[in-house]
């Protein structure tokens, strides 16, 4: 039986959500906390392993639970001559619904 690591990075306030839905689909899930390298905020990662067969339907609880949200970042100040004053102009980013790796797993072993 092939199996897959799906590791998934998500909003934080849709995690909980997400792994009551996984529950709810017969998945088990690892919920780990996270940060993200460049909004440098916490989000969650969701690990799920299973069987190749199920992937799409543990991609699909995915989807219909993690949502796309529009976030303001301050770009990083230049740098300024005494008395120069800097107006920061934050820039929109998307993020998420989710960011979906799909691995393949050598072995499962639950000892
Ligand atoms: P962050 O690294 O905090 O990135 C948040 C959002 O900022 C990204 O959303 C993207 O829209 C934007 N962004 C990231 N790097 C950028 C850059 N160099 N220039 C301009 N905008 C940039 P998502 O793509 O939805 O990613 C959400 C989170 O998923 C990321 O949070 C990161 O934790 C993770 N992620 C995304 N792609 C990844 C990858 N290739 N490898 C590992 N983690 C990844």
């Amino acid at each position: 039986m092939d199996m897959k690591l799906i590791v998934s990075i998500v909003h934080s306030d849709d995690a909980n959500q997400l792994i009551a839905a996984l529950r709810d689909g017969g998945f088990s899930s690892t919920k780990i906390s996270t940060t993200g390298g460049f909004l440098r905020e916490g989000n969650a990662t969701i690990l799920v392993g299973t069987e190749e067969r199920k992937v799409s339907t543990v991609l699909d609880i995915i989807r219909r639970n993690c949502h796309t949200r529009t976030q303001y970042v301050n770009p990083l100040p230049p740098v300024m001559e005494p008395g120069e004053l800097y107006m920061p102009n934050p820039v929109e980013v998307q993020v998420g619904g989710a960011v979906i790796f799909v691995l393949d797993v050598e072995r499962l072993i639950k000892y």
